[in-house]
């Protein structure tokens, strides 16, 4: 096969509640969407970047601009057996892993629609549910978040995470750990920490939490391991894993005991299922991030997490949390059980809702094959 037609769009979609972090509070999800075609059929991708390069360096911008100039040249150039050869054929582009997954997924989608298969299938996993967890962002009050994580557990949610940073994290965590005494529950710095910090995190070893996620650097590997050798709560890897061998080196020196895989952040779904398989074999458990995405990427993260080695809850929130209408038809649902239902339809699952995409729509650009 041979892609015909390139598109990408750019999309603003208001976000319900606003979403803060220790690096950023957004207000609304501004991102792009990659369309590819070919034997009249169209797969999607959803790229993770934002418009600051506040979480990693990637941006809009430069995810634009390497499509543009770089990926979708050699994508076009490319004959395709199978969407594993994307990634391999873009290994001379250094880095921008999120300009790479957004139209690496977008093939994958491409690929199990003209199978008729559910993504899911043509990723090799066999789940028909996968559970939830939920990302609480940094919260006015400390009274808010306990009602925040209140109405989170009572929906059903299998495990919380909340937000920290320097000045809003021993407080919360004992607020939120003496209300709900058993609930699942795990923080996240996004890189906030330096070790001169590490007294903090021996601190949080008596809160019982499932794991501390990246409390150092965004590309560290080496403060990591030093942290949690000084630690018994197992660190988590987000924004310092970002490709396989990444993952190799931090498991090799000890720099955490869980990985964050967001197949957005690592170049796609081959990268992703090279994690995956690499951390199965040394148990080291994994589970799926989120980055706010729209319905169209978080179904490609649903799919994704059939994969057995994701034993962990993922940040695979219901759509409504997020978004008053999704992209997508139905929206994503979280049960009573915190259980997400793998759709069974070709590629992601759910119909597109073109006339929500056509209003989110700020630009387009489209590239087509000689
Ligand atoms: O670090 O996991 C993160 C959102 C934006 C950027 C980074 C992160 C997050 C979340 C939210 O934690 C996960 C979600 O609900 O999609
Ligand atoms: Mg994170």
């Amino acid at each position: 096969m041979r892609i015909e037609r390139i598109e990408v769009r750019r999309l603003t979609l208001p976000l319900l509640h606003p979403f803060e972090t220790s690096f950023a509070r957004s207000t609304e999800k501004n991102f792009l969407l990659v369309s590819v075609s070919a034997l009249g059929a169209t797969g999607y991708g959803e790229a993770v970047a934002d418009d600051d390069p506040y979480y990693l360096p990637e941006t809009n911008a430069t995810v634009l601009h390497v499509i543009r100039d770089f990926l979708a040249p050699l994508l076009l150039a490319l004959k395709l057996d199978h969407p594993r050869e994307v990634f391999p054929a873009f290994a001379r582009v250094r880095g921008h892993e999120m300009a790479k997954a957004a139209l690496e997924m977008a093939v994958w989608d491409l690929y199990a629609r003209l199978q008729n298969a559910p993504l899911s299938r043509v990723l090799g996993g066999e789940k028909r549910t996968i559970e939830s967890g939920v990302s609480i962002g940094l919260q006015p009050s400390t009274d808010a978040l306990l009602e925040s994580v209140a109405r989170e557990v009572a929906a059903g949610y299998r495990r919380i995470k909340i937000k920290i940073k320097p000045g809003a994290d021993r407080a919360l965590v004992a607020a939120v750990r003496g209300r709900f005494p058993q609930v699942p529950l795990m923080v996240d710095a996004n890189s906030a920490y330096t070790l001169a910090q590490a007294a903090l995190f021996r601190e949080l070893d008596r809160e019982r939490l499932m794991m501390v996620e990246q409390p150092l650097a965004w590309d560290d590997i080496v403060d990591h391991a030093t942290l949690q050798q000084q630690i018994r709560t197992a660190v988590c890897l987000d924004e310092s894993i970002r490709s396989v061998e990444d993952a190799r080196r931090a498991l090799d020196l000890g720099s955490c005991r869980i990985i964050n895989i967001k197949p957005g952040r690592v170049g796609g779904f081959t990268a992703s299922l090279a994690i995956h398989d690499l951390c199965r074999a040394r148990a080291i458990p994994v589970w799926c991030g989120g980055m706010l995405e729209s319905g169209i990427g978080r179904l490609a993260n649903v799919h994704l997490q059939t994969l057995p080695g994701f034993t962990l809850p993922g940040d695979t929130a219901a759509s409504a949390r997020y978004f008053e209408e999704d992209l997508v038809d139905p929206p994503v649902t979280v049960s009573r059980e915190g259980a997400v239902t793998v759709p069974a339809g070709p590629g992601l699952g759910h119909e597109i809702v073109w006339a929500r995409v056509q209003k989110a729509t700020r630009f387009k650009e489209e590239w087509r094959s000689r």
